[in-house]
């Protein structure tokens, strides 16, 4: 099948890439694309669009409980590394994801819940506490970053939702819009991006729903207006520029989990020692210094999720 022949490229080179190839593409491909003038040469409403209507909320009050063991991951670093194969299989993306129109924009809450719901987004935003927390991010790729994300934790949002009792995953799914989203004309990917938790994830504190970072609204490139972090699990666990939130009895199959079951299974755990198929995961290369350190199991969020995984399986939890 084509996808066979077409493995995400991302896989080693990038893995390997250091910052110095990093800049130096981004600054030529600027350069050649003349984006430098891009924000001048944005027509009238995109501008507007510029214009928050959820930028009040910023900075949100900070969490003292997650801290990091390692500096902040700086900005400008952050916001022109990006996976998002929506706008491209490849790390510069920023510009392209100027195109997500992120208003007006609605979330649909479903599935085995008492209370379904569609809101919109800066409904959905206002109902909660903001708070920001600092977290690391560990890609399937072996590259890292932190982030101070803000948002509300996802527990919040299932309180909301009052799921019955046969729910036994959340399963979220991405806009589907290829026009906005040229990368979604490659079907070599089951669009929309789907990715799932089970229940007794959703109900820890750790699994955050962002929707700012660097204390202001979301860039569009992080997933804007809503993504997910689930920082013990592979980056590819944490769904962008969600649409649609639903709970279901069926354990949901994500979109990389689609196309490579071997490689990217529904746990994701982030575990050094244990191998992705094609590369080693006992290292991590961390973004804006370079540095090779030591992956931790769970991504260091031992303490906090560690518990919840007894009985399982152990050989797929980490794949
Ligand atoms: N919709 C969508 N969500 C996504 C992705 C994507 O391509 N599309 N990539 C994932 C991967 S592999 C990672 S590492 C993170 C990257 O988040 P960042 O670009 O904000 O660092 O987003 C995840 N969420
Ligand atoms: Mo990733």
């Amino acid at each position: 099948m084509a996808f066979i022949h077409r493995r995400p490229s991302w896989a080693i080179s990038e893995a390997l890439a250091t910052p110095e190839h990093i800049f130096l593409n981004r600054r030529s491909i600027l350069a050649g694309m003349g984006l430098g003038l891009a924000a001048a040469a944005l027509p009238r409403s995109a501008r507007a669009e510029e214009a928050d209507p959820t930028a009040d909320l910023y900075p949100a009050k900070p969490n003292a409980a997650y801290k990091l063991d390692r500096p902040l991951t700086p900005e400008e670093i952050n916001a022109n590394y990006n996976n998002f194969y929506e706008y491209g299989t490849y790390k510069e993306i920023a510009a392209s994801a100027q195109m997500l129109k992120t208003r007006p924009w609605e979330v649909q809450i479903g599935g085995l819940v008492d209370k379904p719901m569609t809101l919109a987004i800066d409904d959905l935003i206002r109902k909660f506490p903001l708070e920001t927390r600092l977290y690391r991010h560990r890609c399937v790729e072996a590259w890292s970053m932190t982030i101070p994300w803000s948002g509300f934790p996802l527990k919040a949002l299932v309180a909301m939702a009052s799921p019955k009792a046969d729910a036994k995953f959340i399963r979220f799914e991405t806009f589907l819009d290829p026009v906005m989203a040229p990368g979604q004309n490659d079907f070599v990917y089951p669009w929309p991006y789907v990715e799932g938790v089970t229940i007794e994830e959703a109900a820890l504190d750790l699994p955050f729903l962002v929707t700012g970072a660097y204390d202001k609204p979301l860039a569009k490139q992080f997933g804007a207006p809503l993504r997910l972090a689930l920082p013990w699990k592979y980056g590819f666990k944490s769904i962008k520029s969600i649409r649609k939130i639903d709970f279901v009895a069926e354990q949901p199959v994500g979109l990389w989990e689609a196309i490579q079951p071997s490689e990217y299974g529904f746990w994701a755990n982030v575990n050094p020692e244990v191998p992705h198929p094609r590369w080693s995961q006992a290292k991590e290369r961390v973004l804006a210094t370079g540095e090779l350190v030591p992956t931790q199991l769970f991504n260091g969020y031992a303490a906090e999720v560690g518990q919840l995984y007894a009985g399982k399986d152990p050989a797929k939890l980490y794949m």
